[in-house]
C-alpha cells in the first residue's frame, strides 16, 4: 500500500536509507538484477538470522560453537603467547553469543584482556553491552558504535595492548574473493606485528549439507530472502508483491559459491516511489542478492598469504565442517 505523508519519508530517508537507495537504484537496472545481502539485516531480518541459526539444516553456528568452547584453552594459549595484556576487538559483534564461550572462560581464568565489541548498528550493540555487564560486571569494555577499520584506528591509538580481531560466522563468505583480499589487507595496514585475526570460515564440504543450509523445511531462509523486498517497501515506498516472488539457491561445488536469488513469479512491473523509478520483470527473471561462499584449506592459506598474513592456529569441529583459523601479522 502506497503511503501518504511525504514528510514521513523524508525523515525515513534521511535517517539512514541512503545507502539501501543507492543500492536498490544501481542494482535493479544491472543485468542480471542485484540487491547486496548487507541490506538484510534491518530489525526484522536480524531476528529471521537469528532463528535460522537455530535450524537443524544450518550447522555453521554450532559448528562453530563446538569449536571455541573445545578449543578455547589453546586460543588463550595463542592470545597470550607473547605476555601482554589484549583487546579482543570482534568485527559485527551481534549477539556475541558465540563470544560469551571466550569472555566467560578468559574472565574464569582472569586473564587481563578487554573486550571491545564493533557494531555498525547501536542497536545491537547496546544490548549485548548491558547483557555482559550483567553476566560479567568486572569485564573491560570497550564497545565501537563504527565502521571496522575506524574503530581500529580509535583503539590502537588509545592504547597498546595487543590487538585480537575475531571476525566470527563465516561473515567472510559474504565477500567477494576482491572484498576478502582487500579486507585483509585494510587489516594488515591497521595491525601491528604479533596481532592476531581469529577468522570463522566454512568449509567446503558434500554439496547437499550446504544447500540444505540455505533451504531450511521451515522456510526461514525464504522469508529472510523475501524480507529484503519488504524493507525496500517501507524505506522505499515501492510495491513488491512479496507474493510473486520466490527464494531460489544454488551451491557449485566447484566455486564453493552458494548464491541466493530472489525470483519473480510472473511478468511484473515494480514502482519505487522514493526513487521515481519503475522496475520491470520478466517472468522468471531473478534478482541476485547473497554469496555465502565456502573455502578449502588451501584457499584460506593463500588469502593469509597475499594479504601479509600466516597461519598461526587451525582449529575445526569434529566432523569438519567448519574452521577457525588464526591469522598473525
Ligand atoms: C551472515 N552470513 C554468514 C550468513 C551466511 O550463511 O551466509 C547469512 C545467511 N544467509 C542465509 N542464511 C544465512
Amino acid at each position: 500500500a502506497w503511503r501518504e505523508e511525504p514528510e514521513a519519508l523524508e525523515v525515513e530517508l534521511a535517517s539512514g536509507s541512503t545507502a539501501l537507495a543507492e543500492e536498490v537504484r544501481t542494482g535493479l537496472v544491472k543485468t542480471p538484477k542485484r540487491l547486496s545481502s548487507r541490506f538484510f539485516y534491518d530489525a526484522e531480518g536480524s531476528r529471521i538470522f537469528q532463528e535460522i541459526m537455530h535450524t537443524p539444516e544450518y550447522y555453521l553456528t554450532r559448528s562453530e560453537y563446538e569449536i571455541l568452547e573445545t578449543h578455547k584453552t589453546e586460543l588463550l594459549q595463542l592470545f597470550v603467547a607473547d605476555q601482554r595484556p589484549f583487546d579482543l576487538v570482534e568485527l559485527g559483534a551481534g549477539d556475541g553469543l558465540k563470544t560469551k564461550i571466550l569472555l566467560g572462560f578468559f574472565s574464569e581464568q582472569q586473564v587481563d584482556f578487554a573486550y571491545a565489541p564493533v557494531d555498525i548498528s547501536s542497536d545491537a550493540l547496546d544490548g549485548l553491552v548491558a547483557d555482559i555487564q550483567r553476566q560479567w560486571p568486572d569485564l573491560r569494555l570497550k564497545p565501537r558504535h563504527d565502521d571496522y577499520f575506524n574503530s581500529l584506528h580509535q583503539l590502537s591509538a588509545e592504547s597498546d595492548a595487543r590487538r585480537i580481531v575475531l571476525f566470527l560466522g563465516s561473515n567472510i563468505g559474504n565477500f567477494t574473493p576482491e572484498e576478502a583480499l582487500d579486507f585483509y589487507r585494510q587489516l594488515h595496514d591497521q595491525l601491528l606485528p604479533g596481532d592476531l585475526v581469529l577468522t570463522g570460515f566454512d568449509l567446503q564440504k558434500h554439496p547437499a549439507v550446504i544447500h540444505a543450509a540455505y533451504n531450511d523445511r521451515q522456510g526461514l531462509t525464504r522469508a529472510f530472502n523475501l524480507n529484503l523486498l519488504r524493507r525496500i517497501n517501507r524505506e522505499l515506498d515501492a510495491n513488491f508483491d512479496l507474493s510473486s516472488f520466490d527464494h531460489y539457491e544454488v551451491y557449485n561445488p566447484e566455486t564453493g559459491e552458494a548464491r541466493s536469488y530472489l525470483v519473480s513469479q510472473k511478468s511484473q512491473t515494480v514502482t519505487i516511489r522514493a526513487l521515481e523509478m519503475t522496475v520491470p520483470f520478466q517472468y522468471g527473471e531473478i534478482i541476485h542478492t547473497e554469496i555465502s561462499r565456502k573455502f578449502t584449506r588451501s584457499q584460506i592459506e593463500q588469502l593469509a598469504t597475499k594479504t601479509g598474513f600466516s597461519v598461526s592456529g587451525w582449529f575445526t569441529d569434529c566432523k569438519g565442517y567448519f574452521a577457525d583459523v588464526v591469522f598473525v601479522r
